[in-house]
């Protein structure tokens, strides 16, 4: 980005026409956020506060920050004298994805003790798992500079034209091969591919042993690859022999011809897969997501240039030392971590949970079960601290609010989750008010609470460089501030170059012990789950373009472009339940309910609502969003969440009295 400075103020926030990705564009929706409620000081948070209300009245005092600092610590002394830290909750996520911002917080919740909240358990974590089982990691990803070497690209359960602008309007569209699409929504992308297969959700596994029947009979499979590379393809191959194409369209939708002309233009190869995050939020979204990444492995589509899987890209291929970051060696007796479906229960038991903190994450908005969490953190003695740049639902919630500064407003380092480059985040200018970065604010609370490691003093610009120096890159922070972004990488660089695989057998394992231990399936099977019975329907809530997660969703103009909360359905649902476009209908769970407009569309895919996430509830006209309905079950693996496998029944909306 290119940021334009004024007498120390900041005029406007653009894309760079120079760097490689954006060419000179932001995405639209972080364009007029970045130039709207970011750089307004009225809607920022300012200074630290203090309740003085009742829990969740959102009414605050201004405190200093020694004040506010100073009472935190003496009631956290308190509780490690007592119950013990494992009783303070560390929840944190996807607020700022720099890697101070985003880490360097974990050096004092280390020292601390503290319960880590499993961030991924809201968002990836049944794929991570899933890929290790398969590879031994989930981290690496295909380099995105390797699509002009790809006869084909698999796009599966990711929808770009919202999560990744760039890589839908450039990357996929510049890319020569045919581009193929797997989602039950025709979303932007799926419409600009060249084919785009609409299964039910929750049936990917199904559809892709029917992948695997097509490239068993057409003699797609790559039998020297599968014997050098694998363990396990005898297990597997019996069990593709009923997964017919017809079978496949009975089980999934996809019609026969459509699923034998992706799974053969896949096969040919070098073919991309890039494995979304959409599809293994589903009930059985490991196993899915395990099916699915198997076909590179049957296809010897890893290790040459055009091929390979990307899920999310991790900072490894960045050479980030992660454990320099966080300063994991000061954690000694690690609690067992919680995850996010968990969380409303544990908060409401002070044998559990004594303090949380929130910081980078938006529970309140973003996590499932709002009502419940909501009643658990309204817990008198709880002790809530919540960080954050807005009054969020969750800081309305908190007994302390604490200002966090932008990432316009402190130096760090950014590390895309999807191109192998490293990029500065300069800072641009002050934070409004008495704002302070994550880090800088976890050294002073470190401080209050006496202790003396000096990891927990490090200045920024001391990790920044300790960062940079130990990646080998031979990079400083003065270089990159001036290029901004840097490819790291001369060539694309190839993924599994040395089909080397950090699993036991150091072979990819379509068949896994690791899996048995952990209760999972030797191999992935050909699963899909039944249609929704008694007339509801499949609600699915991924991004829309208009919010990035629940972030911004404040911005006047960004609230304007989102409306209010719209259900998406296809227009025979609609009529069935007596509605039209533009009623209100009310969506029902046995978690909560929702009101939310109609909108008709005959490429919607009959049995299922679309509803995306992002509102903020206090901004709605019943304090509700689309989390409000989701009971947070867990899906199969590491129980991480199953957010489009929710249920619910759609009926015109009846005022309650
Ligand atoms: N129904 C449904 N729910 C979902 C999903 C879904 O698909 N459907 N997706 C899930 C996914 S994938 C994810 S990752 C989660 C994301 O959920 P969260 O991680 O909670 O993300 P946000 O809701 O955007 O909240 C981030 C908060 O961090 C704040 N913030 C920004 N920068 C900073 C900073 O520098 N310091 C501090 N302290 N705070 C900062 C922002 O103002 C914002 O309030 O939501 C999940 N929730
Ligand atoms: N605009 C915007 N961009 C974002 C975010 C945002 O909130 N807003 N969030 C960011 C975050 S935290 C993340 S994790 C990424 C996620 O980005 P993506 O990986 O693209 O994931 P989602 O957008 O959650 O969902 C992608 C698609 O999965 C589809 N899907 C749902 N269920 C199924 C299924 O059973 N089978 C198949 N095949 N597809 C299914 C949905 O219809 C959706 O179109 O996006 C990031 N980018
Ligand atoms: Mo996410």
């Amino acid at each position: 980005m290119l940021v334009a400075v004024r007498d120390g103020e900041i005029r406007h926030v653009r894309g760079d026409p120079d760097h490689h990705v954006s060419r000179g564009k932001l995405c639209t929706k972080c364009s007029i956020a970045y130039n709207g409620v970011l750089r307004d000081s009225e809607a920022r948070l300012t200074q630290p506060l203090r309740r003085v209300g009742p829990k969740g009245s959102g009414r605050f005092e201004p405190v200093s920050w020694d004040e506010a600092l100073g009472e935190i610590a003496a009631r956290l002394g308190g509780i490690v004298a007592g119950p013990g830290p494992a009783t303070i909750l560390n929840t944190h996520y996807t607020g700022t994805c720099a890697l101070l911002g985003m880490t360097f917080p974990q050096r004092f919740f280390n020292r601390l003790g503290a319960t880590e909240v499993d961030p991924d358990t809201i968002c990836n974590k049944a794929g991570y798992e899933a890929l290790s089982y398969l590879y031994g990691e989930s981290d690496e990803g295909f380099d995105p500079e390797t699509a002009n070497a790809a006869h084909c690209i698999l796009v599966w359960g990711a929808n770009p034209s919202a999560s990744a602008p760039h890589q839908h309007e450039h990357w996929l569209a510049d890319a020569p091969g045919t581009v193929v699409v797997v989602d039950p929504i025709r979303t932007p992308t799926a419409a600009a591919a060249d084919l785009h297969l609409q299964p039910f959700p929750g049936s990917d596994a199904a559809l892709a042993f029917a992948f695997a029947h097509v490239l068993r009979r057409d003699g797609l499979v790559d039998r020297d690859f599968v014997a050098a590379h694998t363990s396990g393809f005898d297990e597997l191959e019996p069990l593709l022999e009923p997964c017919t194409p017809e079978w496949g369209e009975e089980t999934t939708g996809v019609p026969a011809a459509l699923i034998e002309r992706a799974a053969q233009a896949y096969g040919a190869g070098p073919s991309l897969l890039w494995l979304g995050q959409g599809f293994q939020r589903q009930p059985r979204g490991g196993n899915a997501l395990r099916a699915v990444a198997t076909l590179p492995a049957l296809t010897g589509n890893l290790g040459r240039p055009g091929s390979g899987w990307a899920y999310v890209t991790g900072s490894g291929s960045r050479r980030i030392d992660d454990a320099y970051l966080a300063a994991g060696h000061l954690l000694t007796d690690a609690p067992p971590s919680v995850s996010q479906m968990d969380l409303a229960d544990v908060l409401t038991d002070p044998t559990r949970a004594q303090a949380i903190f929130c910081w980078n994450i938006n529970i309140a908005a973003s996590n499932p079960r709002l009502g419940d969490l909501r009643r658990a953190l309204e817990r008198d003695d709880l002790l809530t601290v919540v960080i954050d740049l807005f009054q969020t639902d969750t800081a309305d919630l908190a007994d302390y609010v604490l200002p966090a500064s932008s990432f316009l407003e402190s130096d760090d380092l950014v590390c895309s989750y999807f191109h192998h480059t490293l990029s500065a985040q300069v800072k641009a200018a002050e934070p409004p008010g008495e704002g302070l970065p994550n880090s800088e604010i976890f050294r002073r609370l470190a401080a209050c609470m006496g202790y003396v490691e000096p990891e927990l003093y490090e200045r920024d610009r001391d990790v920044i460089d300790g960062l940079l120096q130990r990646t080998g890159f031979g990079i400083g922070w003065d270089d990159l501030k001036r290029s901004g972004t840097v490819r790291l990488y001369p060539e694309p660089r190839l993924q599994f170059a040395d089909l080397a695989f950090a699993t036991p057998s150091g072979r990819i394992e379509i068949a896994s012990e690791v899996a048995v231990a952990a209760g999972q399936p030797r191999v992935a099977e050909p699963w899909h789950d039944e249609l929704p019975a008694r007339g509801r329907l499949r609600l699915l809530s991924p991004a829309s373009p208009w919010a990035l997660n629940s972030s911004f969703a404040n911005d006047p103009r960004i609230a304007r472009k989102l409306g209010p909360p719209t259900v998406t359905l296809h227009p025979d649902d609609a009529s069935a339940r007596g509605l039209a476009d533009g009623d209100r209908a009310a969506l029902e769970t046995p978690t909560g309910r929702l009101c939310a407009r109609v909108v008709t569309d005959p490429l919607s895919l009959r049995g299922v609502a679309y509803c995306p996430k992002g509102h903020w509830p206090k901004l709605t006209a019943d304090n509700a969003n689309v989390n409000t309905l989701n009971p947070g079950d867990a899906a199969d693996m590491a129980r991480s969440t199953a957010v489009h496998g929710v249920e619910v029944t759609v009926a015109p909306f009846v005022e309650r009295p």
